[in-house]
């Protein structure tokens, strides 16, 4: 499989410092080398263009938003480049910067895909709109903005409308969720299937789920997003927001040996990591490392 490396250097949607330096930190720790290794062609595509803005601009296109059009703005350039990579027949991998990237992502998928899943694995929802939103942060939003719910900035990056359909998302690993996130999900009747649901069934039973409603929908590709902060919080410390009770390493791992062995997953994020908050010996970075070098080996 030829990786395409895509950097996208952005902390405008989690309005917190740190998080633009994810991807240098991933290239500074070999991420291409760990690639090649794997048995991959990689294709490093650099990152893409962050305008400056600031802080007291951030208000400046909406009073409930934050940096909405620069957001926006690199939502669309990253949309054209994983559709490029799809239509070359490459495989789209997104290093973050925060978790706002994704409707990017999505868009750029979803414009090459007839119809396209998304399975997010993130300790929180991130369906807010800015009507929800107890933060004002885009990260929360984007897969709400995905499936055509939220200010029409967000909605219409790329191609207007809907990117993905509700039937189609499937969330994994969420104990953060907001009381409008909840709502919306239980209107919705997405597959979410929370960390209290995994506990209660068994990770093994929730990926089998997955896996079966996927193969036996009409999906002909599938997004996965990747929030390192779905992991335990004390593997994971320099991200935003850690939460504890959180996937250990093994299962982390498992998820990735199922569904990327199941080779339907055509794209995928990895976000989120926030080398200033990596206080303890780099513990995040050593833990995302080892992550990646797991992913690839069951990519084929
Ligand atoms: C909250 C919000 C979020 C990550 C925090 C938090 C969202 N639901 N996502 N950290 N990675 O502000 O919308
Ligand atoms: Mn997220
Ligand atoms: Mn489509
Ligand atoms: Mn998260």
């Amino acid at each position: 499989m030829n990786i395409n490396l895509i950097g996208v250097p952005i902390n405008y949607g989690c309005d917190r410092d740190g998080a633009q330096y994810g991807p240098s930190k991933l290239r500074e720790n070999n991420i291409v080398e760990l690639i090649k290794k794997s048995g991959h062609a990689i294709y490093d595509l650099g990152d893409i263009h962050i305008p400056k803005v600031y802080p007291e601009e951030k208000y400046n296109n909406h009073e409930k938003m934050k940096y909405l059009n620069p957001i926006a703005e690199i939502c669309n350039n990253l949309s054209q480049q994983v559709y490029c990579s799809l239509n070359a027949g490459d495989f789209p991998f997104i290093v973050g910067g925060d978790h706002s990237l994704g409707i990017g992502s999505i868009a750029g998928a979803s414009k090459y895909f007839k119809e396209l899943a998304v399975i997010w694995i993130d300790a929180h929802g991130d369906i807010n709109t800015y009507e929800t939103s107890p933060s004002g942060n885009i990260h929360g939003m984007p897969l709400a903005a995905s499936m055509n719910i939220g200010h029409p900035t967000l909605t219409n990056i790329y191609y207007d409308g809907q990117k993905v359909k509700p039937e189609n998302v499937y969330i994994l690993g969420s104990r953060d969720i907001d009381t409008g996130e909840f709502d919306l999900a239980k209107e919705l009747n997405l597959n979410m299937y929370t960390m209290d649901i995994v506990r209660q069934r068994g990770l093994d039973n929730v990926l089998e789920e997955i896996v079966e409603k996927i193969k036996f929908s009409n999906v002909d590709g599938v997004h996965l997003s990747f929030d390192i902060d779905v992991l335990d919080s004390n593997l994971v410390p320099g991200t935003g927001t850690p939460v504890i009770n959180g996937f250990p390493m093994e299962e982390g791992k498992k998820i990735f040996t199922t569904l990327l062995g199941e080779k339907f997953i055509t794209s995928m994020d990895f976000v989120e990591l926030n080398p200033l908050l990596d206080e303890d010996d780099e513990k995040t970075v050593t833990t995302c490392i080892e992550m990646l070098e797991h992913i690839f080996k069951s990519i084929s």
